[in-house]
């Protein structure tokens, strides 16, 4: 299939992706910014799905720049069809939706969140320069003010390779973020290379001296991944469970392993992009796995006649796995546009899944009975689990009467304005509940630490005052029987000490939160409060300051000032006037709403950080000790 710059559709001229960067990528924030390299990278991987290309090279250039560059095909350099005056690459980076993935022949199957193209990197790029190489030449062409073209595509020499590079600086005047976090950047790329077998991407950071490198290539794919997601944990058996299947127009590929906890954590993929909401290849999956394990349980005897089937949430409880599916066309719905419509991929899911499960547990005997093991004990502890939780449930039958003692409720019932501040100590809950506005600004004051979630089972987290306190208040029950519509509050707001107990709170809230309400963490329902950790006198103004590096911008702004800072140890320090100015009064304050883009991503942090292996977790809080990732707007 000779693809030729004719098969370019010319569709529209750059100027709404200025006008409207949000609906290209997202936001103008540092999702934003970061979102401009999955663009490109996109592109490079889609030049490896296609079977050309084979390593794909991410740099953060000192001057805060970032180059991408491949070795596939490189873009077409023939003069374009309609416009023999411009070359084809002109077109592909100035024209909105120009390119083989939307023009409809040629084989182009990813894209990024919107499926833009790197056109839109352009426009919002204060200078992009390309280099390709194709047809034993090399040629290069630079644009320059949001994708003015400063001079025409020209050959600059021969070249015996192919691929294309592409170097762009984001343009400050519409990003607000310009600085990249190499972290985030490196978490998507492993993502990548997990998700497209043997791909090389390598990543390096030449704003930090030494520069430091990373490469990714993964023979096994997301067998890897999965062997990486389950590091943290232990896994019930060696074995990562593996198949395949394609037809004319899609291929799929699903890896599985169980380990000894008790999350599920099946994610799912398509074209590259993380189905957050699940969809058709994850509902194929499910019902499957649910009938090839019981399928074989049954067959064995394990479970007798007189049992009752196991449940998919007890065959899934401990289970990490992949779904990547790759299609033409997938369509993308729901609230996130992150659930994949295309039917054909239930079917499709489903039979293989069926089939090659089902033969993997006949061929493994051993391993199987383990399975099957594991979730006939989850099926008993959820029976204990539905015990407890009824106790939780009769409560709150009886609605305000039996909200938890240690909550200041608020006077509205309508959740959209209500908020539920979430305190630590009681003593930072007195100044909180005399400051707020009870109108619509509920407390729940939490004691001391509370419990781990990520290591325990549901019927023993239950049983926490704790935890059933946030449970009756927030009101929208937790798991399978989660009900978003009956969420009390829209807003839930963690408010901690500045130090490091409170880091350690709020990490413990926000896995419990993110674990077993994750629509509420998904929806923006959750926020962190941002209490100031000094103050000092400005005449007879108190200015608050958030933090050290705020300190040092108020010191290095008024260099002839003699200050006294006040420092803030607890909640508990301020009064209660200072506590609603600076924290609570919707006027003054400034909340920081919790965001997890990507679940797998979000999942490993969490078991890695909040898991039993020790190991695990001091590497990882030695390698993001200052990380603000779930709190990137
Ligand atoms: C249009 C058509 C073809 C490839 C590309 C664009 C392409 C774009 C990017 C962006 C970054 N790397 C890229 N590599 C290729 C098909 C070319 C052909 O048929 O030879």
């Amino acid at each position: 299939m000779a693809y030729a710059a004719k098969d370019i559709t010319v569709l529209k001229g750059l100027e709404p992706v200025r006008e409207r960067p949000g609906m290209y990528i997202g936001s103008t924030g540092l999702s934003g910014l970061h979102h401009l390299v999955y663009e490109v990278v996109d592109n490079a991987v889609d030049e490896a799905m296609a079977g050309y290309a084979t390593r794909v090279g991410v740099t953060l250039l000192a001057d805060g720049g970032c180059r991408v560059s491949d070795d596939g095909r490189g873009i077409p350099v023939d003069p374009h069809p309609e416009d023999k005056k411009k070359s084809a690459a002109e077109i592909v980076l100035t024209v909105l939706h120009a390119g083989g993935k939307f023009g409809g022949e040629g084989y182009k199957i990813s894209g990024g969140l919107h499926g833009v193209g790197v056109s839109v990197v352009n426009a919002l790029s204060t200078r992009l320069d390309l280099e390709i190489h194709r047809d034993g030449g090399k040629w290069e062409m630079s644009f320059a003010n949001g994708g003015k073209p400063t001079g025409k595509l020209t050959k600059t020499g021969a070249s015996k390779r192919t691929g294309t590079t592409v170097t762009f600086w984001p343009d400050p005047t519409i990003l607000e973020e310009l600085e990249f976090r190499a972290q985030t950047l490196i978490e998507r790329l492993r993502e990548m290379a997990f998700l497209n077998k043997g791909l090389e991407i390598r990543f390096t950071d030449e704003r930090i001296d030494p520069v430091s490198e990373t490469t990714f290539k993964f023979a096994g794919g997301i067998v890897d991944f999965v062997r990486h997601l389950n590091a943290s944990k232990e896994p019930i058996f060696k074995r990562v469970i593996s198949f395949e299947d394609k037809d004319d127009d899609s291929e799929i590929d699903i890896a599985m392993q169980w380990n000894t906890g008790y999350h599920e954590g099946i994610h799912s993929f398509a074209n590259n992009i993380a189905t957050t909401e699940g969809g058709m290849h994850e509902e194929g999956f499910k019902k499957a796995l649910t009938n090839a394990v019981n399928k074989y349980a049954r067959g064995k005897a394990l479970l007798k006649e007189k049992d009752a089937n196991l449940l998919g949430e007890d065959i899934r409880e401990g289970l990490t796995a992949i779904i990547s599916v790759k299609l033409r066309n997938p369509q993308f719905e729901g609230q996130t546009k992150s659930k994949l419509g295309n039917t054909h991929m239930r079917s499709m899911v489903e039979k293989a899944t069926n089939e090659k499960l089902g033969e993997w547990l006949e061929e493994h005997p051993a391993e199987s009975k383990q399975i099957a093991a594991k979730a006939m004990q989850a099926a008993t502890a959820r029976l204990a689990a539905r015990q407890a939780r009824d106790l939780t449930r009769r409560k709150s039958l009886l609605d305000s009467a039996s909200m938890p003692g240690k909550l200041a409720d608020c006077q509205t019932r309508d959740p959209e304005r209500s908020e539920l501040f979430i305190v630590e100590g009681d003593s930072a809950g007195g100044p909180a509940k005399q400051a707020r506005d009870r109108e619509y600004q509920a407390i729940l004051p939490i004691r001391g630490k509370i419990l781990n979630v990520e290591r325990v089972r549901l019927d023993r987290m239950l049983r926490n005052e704790e935890i059933q306190a946030l449970i009756t208040a927030i009101g929208a029950g937790i798991g399978e029987e989660f009900d978003l519509a009956k969420a009390r509050y829209h807003k839930v707001i963690i408010l901690t000490d500045a130090d490091v107990d409170g880091a350690h709170i709020r990490t413990l809230l926000l896995t419990f939160l993110y674990r077993h309400l994750p629509e509420m963490v998904m929806r923006g329902f959750v926020y962190v409060a941002q209490p100031p950790l000094f103050s000092v006198a400005v005449g007879k103004e108190k200015v608050y300051l958030k933090d050290e590096p705020a300190r040092l911008a108020f010191v290095e702004a008024n260099p002839d000032r003699k200050s006294e800072f006040q420092r803030f140890k607890g909640l508990g320090e301020m009064d209660y006037m200072e506590l609603w100015e600076t924290t609570m009064n919707p006027g003054t304050r400034s909340l920081l709403q919790v965001s997890v883009g990507d679940a797998a991503i979000a999942d490993d942090i969490f078991s890695r950080l909040m898991g039993d292996n020790v190991e695990t977790r001091r590497e990882f809080i030695q390698a993001n000790a200052t990380d603000v990732r779930f709190l990137d707007i």
